[in-house]
């Protein structure tokens, strides 16, 4: 049997480390026709890798990009010199194995990771039917030109979103993470994550997931999730379980269908998710969450102004918006609120239709992110906008260092006072450099918790003491 190792490259552990899902979705599928190993990079950072290919002596050798950089526009974290550092040339130093890449970053800039890299294929989006067809051909030294999705070395600098298919079925079959790597460091800190459908139907004008999984939702029958969650919660006992979906109320009634699954089996999980989206929100939709084991969600509107959200191209408005805030404050329900702002036709006035929102609807026990500036990415509305409004010239590629937009109706040294003056007025506010609790923060949280038996999400902890800080100020 040929032997494949499959490394996954992210060492970020902010805002909490986050498992190889997809790499393991692809041990499983290789598995019944090749010897597989995962290494996990996460913790180790590199350090046994070039001991663990000299051991295995794979034949082939997946590396999977997840994060290209943070997003965050002040920090600018870039992160492929230390991929490239730490992981793919030290291993091609020492082997000449065909190397292959993935991940949903390599999905969204192949063709400047194709060269930076040397690589000798890429895989854009997902690829449980596509990659053992790709190494059946190269094993048989056959050709791989038509097989979709993939990039050879000669290839690169294809566009996204050219001649990939999305119309696969989502695997039935998901794996069992802690099969193909230590889960141990990421049972208190981390999650387990859950994917229940692949594909985003929305336009938001800036966002990529449309691009990396599909325009369609293909969404996976609830009850293999519930099994996976059964499965998995029998394994390792203690975990949060978090939904890792562009939305995950959506389509209409796929959420409803997996929270009944869960309740009708009585587990005793803790679930949490990203993505609610605001139209698809009702009392039945909280109701089940509930009763499912929801601790905490994220809400992630971007602004609650009209003008905005219909530049954004969201798919929902304000009162959409207020209804979701109404069933988050009458649940209770944790919640993690995130705007962005700074998109085309932002000024100060729609700035404050957003801070009114928050005043009027958020409860402050709750987190406000408060970010600035759009990160253009290829192959997006936003691009071609930008595009248009000559911020970027054709061809440009916006990888390193990245393009950001900002309106031209508000400046961003006035935006990032704006989002300062706001945080300074509300504890729950914060702007996204300022996320990270300082570690005496950490500690003061973490005994205040064990002195009132606290059971609540960490943030709300961290903003009670905030919210005293505040006040003694
Ligand atoms: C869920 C999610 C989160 C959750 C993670 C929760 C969790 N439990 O995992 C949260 C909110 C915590 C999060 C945080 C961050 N995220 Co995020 N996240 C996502 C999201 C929506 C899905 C990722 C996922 O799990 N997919 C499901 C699995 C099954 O798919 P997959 O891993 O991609 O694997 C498939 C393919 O990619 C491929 N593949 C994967 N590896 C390989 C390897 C080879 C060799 C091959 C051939 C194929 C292949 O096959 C797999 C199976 O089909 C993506 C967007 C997206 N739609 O992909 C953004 C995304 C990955 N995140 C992104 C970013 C930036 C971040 C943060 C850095 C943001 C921040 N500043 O905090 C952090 C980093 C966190 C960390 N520790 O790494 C960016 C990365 C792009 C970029 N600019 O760098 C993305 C693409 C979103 C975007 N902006 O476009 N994220």
């Amino acid at each position: 049997m040929k032997r494949v190792l499959l490394v996954n490259t992210n060492i970020e552990r902010a805002p909490y480390p986050v498992p190889p899902l997809g790499l393991c979705m692809l041990a499983t599928v290789l598995s019944d026709r090749f010897e597989v190993k995962i290494y996990d990079g996460v913790f180790d950072e590199g350090n046994c890798l070039v001991a663990l290919v000299q051991q295995f002596n794979p034949d082939f050798i997946g590396f999977s990009i997840r994060n290209i950089d943070d997003v965050v526009m002040d920090r600018l974290i870039f992160y492929i010199d230390d991929i490239l550092e730490k992981f793919i040339r030290p291993v091609m130093k020492i082997t000449g194995v065909p190397v292959i890449l993935g991940g949903s970053g390599f999905s969204i800039f192949p063709g400047e990771l194709m060269d930076m890299t040397g690589a000798d294929f890429g895989i854009v989006g997902e690829a449980e039917a596509i990659l053992p067809v790709l190494l059946e051909r190269i094993q048989n030294c056959q050709d791989t030109a038509d097989i979709p999705s993939v990039i050879t070395s000669k290839k690169s600098g294809i566009q996204m979103g050219t001649g990939f298919s999305f119309s696969q079925p989502v695997p039935s079959r998901f794996p069992e993470i802690d099969r193909w790597i230590d889960f141990t460091p990421y049972q208190n800190k981390g999650v387990y994550s859950i994917q229940t459908k692949r594909g985003c139907a929305h336009g938001c004008i800036y966002c990529t997931y449309p691009l990396i999984e599909g325009r369609k939702f293909r969404a996976r029958a609830p009850s293999d999730i519930a099994e996976e969650i059964e499965q998995a919660h029998h394994r390792l006992g203690y975990v949060t379980f978090e939904f890792v979906d562009s939305t995950f109320n959506d389509p209409k009634g796929h959420a409803e269908s997996i929270c009944r699954e869960i309740i009708r089996r009585n587990l005793k999980v803790k679930l949490r998710t990203m993505g609610i989206n605001p139209r698809h929100a009702s009392d039945e939709l909280f109701e089940l969450m509930l009763q499912a084991g929801f601790i905490q969600i994220d809400a992630t509107p971007d602004s609650a102004s009209p003008r905005m959200l219909e530049s954004l191209f969201k798919g929902f408005t304000l009162p959409d918006i207020e209804k979701l805030a109404l069933l988050i404050r009458k649940y209770n329900m944790p919640t993690m609120w995130f705007f962005l702002f700074g998109g085309p036709g932002e000024d100060e006035s729609t700035f404050k239709e957003t801070l009114d929102f928050i005043d009027a609807f958020i409860n402050p026990a709750d987190l406000v992110y408060m970010n600035a500036g759009l990160r253009i990415y290829p192959g997006t509305a936003l691009y071609r906008i930008a595009k248009k409004e000559g911020r970027i010239h054709a061809g440009q590629s916006v990888f390193q260092p990245p393009a950001y937009y900002y309106s031209d109706q508000l400046s961003k040294d006035h935006l990032d006072h704006l989002i300062r003056q706001a945080s300074l007025k509300r504890h729950h506010c914060m702007p996204a450099l300022e996320t990270a609790p300082s570690p005496a923060m950490i500690s003061q949280a973490i005994e205040l918790r064990k002195i009132n038996n606290l059971d609540e999400p960490m943030f709300r902890t961290l903003l009670r003491i905030r919210a005293k800080q505040r006040e003694r100020e």
